[in-house]
């Protein structure tokens, strides 16, 4: 079945038991994302909330929408699978597959007339956000977040680049929402030049839309890439975009909610805390940008979609960690290194990437590890694992072997001091540095040394490796006629 809205990636999730509809009433004010949390505790279904508590019949949410998975049977990255169309065992290593074959073919949107998104249009006074089931997630939160699963789509004024990235959204007031923009972030450079010509940065919001939407906003793509073309490479058919009503932007026609409106040059307003993706509610309120929304467009019986970030696996480790890990691979392939695969385990949070790769010269994994830094998607990267090209990168069991057996408690560990990290939030910093994202790195070299004589390094002691080839197959042909059990094998 082809996705072409959240819709039809919920009768997708219904199909496969990853969508639990919630009829009881519950309410916005943090019993939702209770619920949601919950949900990613133990791995449950994404939850539609049907009856919200004080709002009309068919206004609704869905918490969760690419949760991990702890169904029998289906792969952590379940709902992300499917939202690409794929089976819902695909390991990460097929996602990451599957992503990149896809990437390799963009393909541009096309405009059309009108969609489900102009259903219904509030415009000037009649402007209110909180027509709409916006939950107060964590307990803590500084306000109700009506972005956090969502695309917020700008234009370069220097360029013929649109961004689509995910920065979350606090209501302030009905027509007023507040927004963390850092300047590592494509939004950042691109507001920092409206603001430096003392102009609005003109902006669109779309919530809720085929899933393929919401990934492309938060998986870290280089500049100057449209990732609507991503989303169309992904769904492999052109994303059908329509004009908004107020502003010379163009959004995608399926989505559940649009929001229209201007980024105020050098405004700020108190923002945050939010519970956050590395697991903490580490933010502290700050002065940040301000989204002023001068016209509203949605369907009829609107869904807001949401993420509730905090401890893992939720989001932003299934899509944005997961897919980092393959456009840091594509990223080092562009610069010609022997690297054979990256992986961003989920429960990392994104800060780690494991990088398994050939070594063709001593100090290769610094090589390597710089290199990463210095993409797009290795920006907010803080631990590195370089792995010989013998080592899967996205087994675990593989990589902590090396790390222990491989990597020299002194020798091995490269400390990087000062590397750029995310601004306000970074668990590991003092107060300071973690306001300002003054972090630091570190490389640990699980390779070999390329200067160690050859009949000096240890011999992995595998079936493969210590016994005569013909004694493997015949083991491996009699397994059963030893009496062992078929799904030992
Ligand atoms: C639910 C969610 C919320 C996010 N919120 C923010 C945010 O408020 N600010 C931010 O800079 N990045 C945020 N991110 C990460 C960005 O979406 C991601 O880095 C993306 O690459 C940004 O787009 P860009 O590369 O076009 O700048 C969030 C990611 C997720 C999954
Ligand atoms: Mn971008």
């Amino acid at each position: 079945m082809k996705i072409e809205s959240l819709r039809d990636y919920l009768d997708v999730l219904d199909e496969f038991e990853e969508l639990q509809r919630i009829k009881a009433q519950v309410d916005w004010n943090l019993e939702m994302g209770a619920i949601t949390r919950r949900c990613y505790d133990l791995g449950a279904p994404a939850a539609l909330f049907e009856n919200i508590r004080g709002y009309p019949q068919g206004f609704r949410t869905l918490g969760a929408p690419l949760g991990a998975s702890k169904k029998r049977g289906h792969s952590l990255f379940a709902r992300t699978a499917l939202a690409l169309g794929m089976r819902p065992n695909a390991s990460a290593k097929e996602i990451m597959q599957t992503y990149l074959q896809r990437k390799e073919k963009l393909i541009k949107p096309v405009i059309v007339s009108t969609g489900p998104c102009k259903e219904n249009i509030m415009k000037g006074e009649n402007v209110d956000v909180l027509k709409f089931p916006i939950p107060l997630i964590h307990g803590g939160d500084g306000g109700r977040y009506i972005g956090t699963w969502h695309t917020v789509i700008t234009k370069d004024p220097d360029s013929s680049w649109v961004n689509w990235g995910m920065y979350r959204l606090m209501v302030h007031n009905r027509n007023t929402l507040g927004c963390l923009f850092p300047m590592q972030q494509h939004i950042g450079q691109m507001y920092q030049k409206y603001e430096l010509m003392n102009r609005p940065m003109p902006v669109a919001v779309a919530i809720g839309g085929q899933p393929v939407i919401p990934i492309v906003s938060c998986v870290q793509l280089p500049p100057y890439v449209n990732e609507v073309e991503v989303a169309g490479a992904l769904q492999e058919t052109p994303v059908p975009l329509v004009k908004c009503e107020t502003i010379d932007i163009e959004v995608p026609a399926s989505a559940e909610i649009i929001l229209e409106g201007e980024v105020l040059p050098h405004e700020r307003m108190i923002e945050g805390p939010f519970g956050e993706y590395m697991g903490y509610e580490a933010g502290k309120s700050s002065p940040k940008p301000v989204m002023k929304i001068n016209a509203i467009t949605y369907r009829n019986d609107p869904i807001l979609p949401f993420s509730n970030m905090g401890m893992p696996v939720h989001e932003g480790q299934t899509a944005t960690a997961l897919i980092k890990g393959a456009e840091i691979f594509s990223e080092l392939k562009k610069l010609g290194l022997p690297v054979k695969g990256v992986f961003c385990p989920p429960h990392a949070v994104g800060h780690m990437a494991v990088v398994s790769t050939e070594v063709p010269f001593v100090n290769f994994a610094r090589r390597v590890a710089h290199a990463l830094w210095a993409t797009k998607p290795g920006l907010f990267t803080y631990y590195i694992v370089i792995v010989d090209s013998d080592v899967e990168p996205t087994n675990m069991d593989e990589v902590l072997h090396a790390i222990t057996t491989k990597c020299h408690p002194v020798n091995g560990i490269h400390q990087v001091p000062h590397n750029p990290g995310f601004p306000i939030l970074l668990p590991f910093l003092p107060q300071k540095e973690r306001l300002i994202g003054d972090a630091a790195g570190v490389i640990f070299d699980c390779t070999w040394p390329k200067d160690w004589p050859q009949e000096t390094i240890p011999v992995k002691a595998t079936l493969e490796n210590l016994w005569p080839k013909e004694l493997q197959e015949k083991v491996v042909k009699n397994w059963q006629a030893y009496g062992f059990n078929k799904s030992n094998e």
